[in-house]
């Protein structure tokens, strides 16, 4: 595997790049084009310039994430072709640039959601939080003003100001989609990718939805074993892979995470390691990497990954905001790093007291 770190790039991310080298055993940054919202094209340029500004910390763009899959995608609205067209034409250009992993949700409207932002630990490092009955009285609107509130100032990836404004149209339009016809609009997007895929030899990786089960409503689809292995089948090609998050997938503890890793095998091309504690069906708290901090085993997780002989980036998932850091919420320096820390620990134990790859 190759540990990474996300970095939103020049003018978004308050950690510098210089700062994500520091970390022992990180060998390149996963990063986007912050600035595009979903449908837009994005430049050759834009691209090599965002190569060139992580290139000057000696640090390689090891994959996209994301690239953005517009709601006229999901739910085949009349612009679908033409951002259709957009991705296919931004994919070639990451192709040029050498990038061969594109990581993307086909989650409606929302991206991932959380309660609080910011709970307070005893320790009095915070976590970002899940209570589904906080959620249950909140109107998607209001979502969108907490997260704003809670946000530190900062823009979190997913919860762009510009997805309020269609927001009412769009919970009319998912009114009309179920389970099977968003699969169908999957299946159309990728399709659609495949020739490209193949040309450029880029990895398309879709995220797990976060958490794991419909909210306000909307329909969900990428949620366990079952609806992934549906996804990969949609295009039975191994450009179509997934994201293997274990937070997202983790959210709800019916899903085996080792277990899930055997099965997808190969066509895991992005993984994303982190530790939830769970308190009640629905209710979860993020955790810090090690297992003894919350409810998963990341030593059985990484022997998964070890085990199906797995090349691809890890990266450490969100993170508590700890010594007084400021950051954009779960997205710091420094618990990030020990993350990425602990888990090449355990990938380093794993190898030497016996695993093969
Ligand atoms: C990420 C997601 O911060 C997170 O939870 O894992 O926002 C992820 O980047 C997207 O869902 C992928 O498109
Ligand atoms: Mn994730």
């Amino acid at each position: 595997m190759k540990m990474t770190l996300r970095w939103y790039g020049p003018g978004y991310d308050s950690v510098p790049i210089q700062h994500i080298r520091q970390i022992p055993g990180v060998s390149g940054v996963i990063t986007t084009l912050y600035g595009k919202q979903a449908g837009d094209l994005w430049m050759p340029a834009e691209i090599r310039a965002l190569k060139e500004a992580a290139g000057e910390a000696g640090l390689p763009v090891l994959g996209i994430e994301s690239v953005n899959v517009s709601d006229d995608i999901k739910a085949a609205l009349p612009k679908r072709d033409e951002h259709i067209d957009h991705y296919i034409r931004t994919l070639e250009a990451l192709g040029q640039e050498g990038i061969g992993m594109v990581c993307y949700n086909f989650m409606p409207v929302f991206d991932w959601t959380r309660s609080d932002l910011a709970k307070i630990r005893p320790d009095g490092s915070s976590v970002l939080s899940y209570d589904q009955e906080i959620i249950d009285g909140i109107d998607p609107e209001g979502i969108f003003a907490a997260m704003e509130k809670r946000s530190g100032g900062f823009t979190l990836p997913g919860w762009e100001p510009e997805r309020l404004r269609r927001i009412s149209a769009l919970f009319a339009v998912y009114r009309e989609i179920d389970e099977a016809k968003l699969f169908d609009n999957h299946r159309y997007f990728i399709r659609a990718l495949l020739p490209t895929l193949r040309k450029y030899d880029i990895k398309m990786a879709v995220h797990p939805d976060d958490p794991a089960w419909p909210v306000f409503g909307l329909p969900r689809i990428m949620t366990g074993a079952e609806n992934l292995q549906r996804a990969l089948r949609q295009a039975d090609d191994p450009h179509n892979g997934v994201t293997l998050c274990t937070g997202s997938l983790g959210s709800d503890p019916a899903n085996d995470i080792p277990a899930i890793i055997r099965q997808l095998g190969d066509r895991i091309h992005f993984a994303h390691v982190r530790n939830l504690a769970h308190h009640a069906p629905g209710k979860f708290d993020e955790a810090a990497h090690l297992s003894a901090d919350g409810s998963m085993d990341m030593y059985a997780i990484m022997k998964a990954l070890y085990d199906i002989g797995y090349r691809g980036a890890v990266r450490p998932d969100h993170g508590r905001m700890i010594w007084g850091e400021t950051a954009m919420p779960g997205y710091g320096l420094y618990d990030r790093a020990l993350g990425a820390a602990y888990l090449s620990g355990l990938w380093e134990a794993i190898g030497k007291s016996g695993g093969k790859q």
